[in-house]
């Protein structure tokens, strides 16, 4: 795999833990994708090591003997760094650094890097520097290498030397106070962008509102493109999408929706993200239809939705419809084990089988979002005075004219509408009971 990083590629060694409780397949799956992350995160891979241990130790994690190896094999494959696929507490990471004397990092460090590498926007840059600087705040010992020094990162840009030291101030004291005051000015600012997308979001409530959510790289943005046309970043890569995008699609020449494609997620995504991402999750919580987008040619594609479903009960969103959307059905192929899903899809009003990038089963899932949507709405009976020809015509764009009559004065209109116009007529009166 090539880089276009200009700082020499870092070297990790990786270290997954299999607790009781926990069976090892599943620790081997997440070091597997620890190591996808830190592929991403631009690092070359020396070393995985799986452990099985009965207790996590309070110093080192693994325990002083596990650690000392750890250090052995990390210097003799010349590593630069010691990647843990669970989180550490600062405390671990200071002793293990100590003990080492390498880097130390955990997958929600791993993670935030990410996160700060691909963060195009202001509003993402914002949210990820926030997160990473409330991570950082009680590991904030030493110099925070591996974080402070990517391009596009910023957690950390322009603090190095920055910082007149008060009097007794050491220089510990004054990071923790400069880190602090940054925290500060990012919250306000998220504040403001957040009431910002918050007033866009109100003018947009006529529509019926669609969220794509799904595991990260399962396929949200390319559904995306294939739906509305529009260019969002397609990559085959953790954490391409950072920001949300919201597109019109006519699902029929009737109906339109708002379509959003948001951020992916990933198993123990770091909770400082979780929180910084709110303001950017709010149009997913919001959404009057879930699509979860699930990448079935996953080895552990079952797992990616638990995962999934765990975070939209966090959201607080677990009981919004929600379509299930088997993406990459292209990859496929006949006998296989979850070919089973694909055809038993097809007959369900709540599940899909799609290849967002071939198009196939497309239009089936645009016929079952229409359903959702016309479930949304509801029919009026409503009585206009035919000198009210622009009141007429806007009855025409923003609804189906189900029935009409007339008489001397008036228009006598059945309509289905949406429910947000329906309410706007009822308020003007028209309606007939
Ligand atoms: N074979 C196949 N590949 C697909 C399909 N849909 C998406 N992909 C590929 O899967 C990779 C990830 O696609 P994205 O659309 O970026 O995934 P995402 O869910 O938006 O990912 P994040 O933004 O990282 O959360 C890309 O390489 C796509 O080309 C599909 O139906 N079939
Ligand atoms: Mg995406």
């Amino acid at each position: 795999m090539t880089h276009s990083t200009e700082v020499p590629q870092e070297s990790a060694l990786l270290v997954g833990l299999s607790l009781p409780g926990v069976p090892t397949w599943e620790a081997e799956e997440s070091l597997d994708e620890l190591a996808r992350l830190a592929d991403t995160a631009t690092l070359a891979i020396l070393e995985k090591v799986l452990q099985n241990r009965r207790r996590i130790d309070p110093t080192y994690y693994v325990g002083k003997g596990k650690a000392e190896e750890l250090r052995d094999l990390a210097i003799s494959c010349d590593a630069d760094m010691i990647i843990f696929d669970n989180d550490l507490s600062p405390a671990q990471m200071r002793n293990l650094e100590k003990l080492t004397d390498k880097r130390i990092l955990d997958r929600s460090a791993i993670i935030l890097d990410i996160f700060a590498r691909h963060a195009k926007t202001r509003t993402a840059q914002v949210q990820v520097e926030l997160a990473q600087l409330n991570y950082l705040m009680p590991r904030l010992t030493r110099q925070w290498s591996h974080l402070s020094r990517q391009a596009g990162g910023g957690a950390i840009r322009g603090m190095g030397a920055a910082g007149v030291r008060g009097p007794g101030e050491t220089q510990l004291e004054i990071d923790r106070r400069l880190v602090r005051g940054r925290i500060g000015q990012l919250q306000r600012e998220l504040d403001r962008i957040a009431s910002q997308m918050a007033t866009s979001r109100k003018s947009r409530v006529d529509s019926f509102r669609v969220a794509l959510v799904g595991y990260t790289n399962a396929g949200k943005s390319t559904l995306m493109r294939a739906l509305s046309g529009s260019d969002v970043l397609v990559q085959d890569r953790l954490f391409a999408t950072l920001g949300s995008t919201t597109r019109a699609v006519e699902v029929d020449p009737r109906h339109k929706i708002l379509l959003t494609d948001t951020v992916g997620f990933i198993r123990r995504l770091p909770h400082h993200l979780f929180a910084s991402f709110r303001a950017t999750l709010e149009e997913t919580i919001e959404a009057d239809l879930l699509l979860h987008v699930v990448d079935l040619s996953h080895p552990h594609y079952d797992h990616q939705m638990e995962t999934v479903q765990s975070v939209l009960n966090d959201l607080g969103v677990e009981d919004r419809p929600t379509l299930t959307v088997f993406n990459k059905i292209d990859q496929i192929g006949e006998g296989d084990e979850v070919e089973g899903h694909v055809r038993a899809a097809m007959g369900q009003p709540d599940r899909a089988a799609i290849s967002a990038h071939t198009g196939a089963g497309l239009d089936v899932l645009l016929e079952k979002i229409l359903v959702r949507c016309q479930e949304h709405e509801v029919t009026l009976d409503l009585r206009i005075p035919q000198a009210e020809g622009r009141l007429l015509s806007q009855l025409h764009e923003q609804g189906e004219i189900l029935e009409q009559s007339y008489d001397a004065e008036d228009a006598h209109l059945r309509v289905r509408l949406s429910r947000a116009w329906a309410q706007r007529w009822e308020l003007e009166r028209f309606e007939l009971n």
